[in-house]
């Protein structure tokens, strides 16, 4: 018998659930670099307010890439520190930047429903458990993307509309970390 299938023998995590974990933890971790690399822009760019949302942001990420991480060690699997590459480090405007933020957490809302789709087809009911912390997650924070989004419609990018977006965006920030929004 090989090393592999022994391994597969002591756990009830199967070799494919495993895969979809770690290509989980390499999404988060790419979302982590992704808000890193936008909080910069920002940063640099003087949209102080956008750059602390994107700083938390990008140390969520983190955290949420590290909860899969630890659990499929748990799980009898083996966690796989991701290559984060390819990461996108100007922007156009600070619209886009919001833009690419909500197109990005519905691409991960997809990939999350699809690993429980999955969880639950193979009857990995631990799995699929863990992952509802990740769907009431990211109900949440497609919310707040799509909030700060709207803040360019509703109050306009001339004159001081850009800087009043940035004072909204430090708002919802505060919010957010008080569990508020
Ligand atoms: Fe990990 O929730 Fe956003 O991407």
């Amino acid at each position: 018998m090989k090393a592999k299938e022994i391994v597969t023998l002591q756990r009830s995590l199967l070799v494919d659930t495993e895969k979809l974990l770690n290509k989980q933890v390499e999404m988060e971790g790419k979302s982590s670099a992704y808000y890193l690399s936008m909080a910069s822009w920002c940063h640099m760019m003087g949209y102080e307010n956008a750059a602390k949302y994107l700083y938390t942001h990008a140390d969520e990420e983190r955290m949420h890439m590290m909860k899969i991480f630890r659990y499929i060690n748990e799980a009898g699997g083996h966690a796989m520190q991701p290559e984060i590459t390819d990461i996108r480090h100007n922007f156009n405007s600070l619209r886009e930047v919001f833009e690419l933020i909500l197109e990005h957490e519905i691409k991960v809302t997809k990939a999350i429903n699809n690993i429980v789709d999955h969880a639950f087809s193979v009857k990995d009911f631990a799995t699929f458990s863990f992952m509802q912390w990740y769907v009431t997650e990211q109900r949440e924070e497609e919310t707040m993307s799509r909030r700060a989004l709207e803040l360019f419609d509703i109050i306009g990018e001339d004159g001081v509309g850009l800087w009043t977006i940035d004072q909204e965006l430090g708002k919802l920030h505060d919010a957010s970390v008080q569990g508020e929004a």
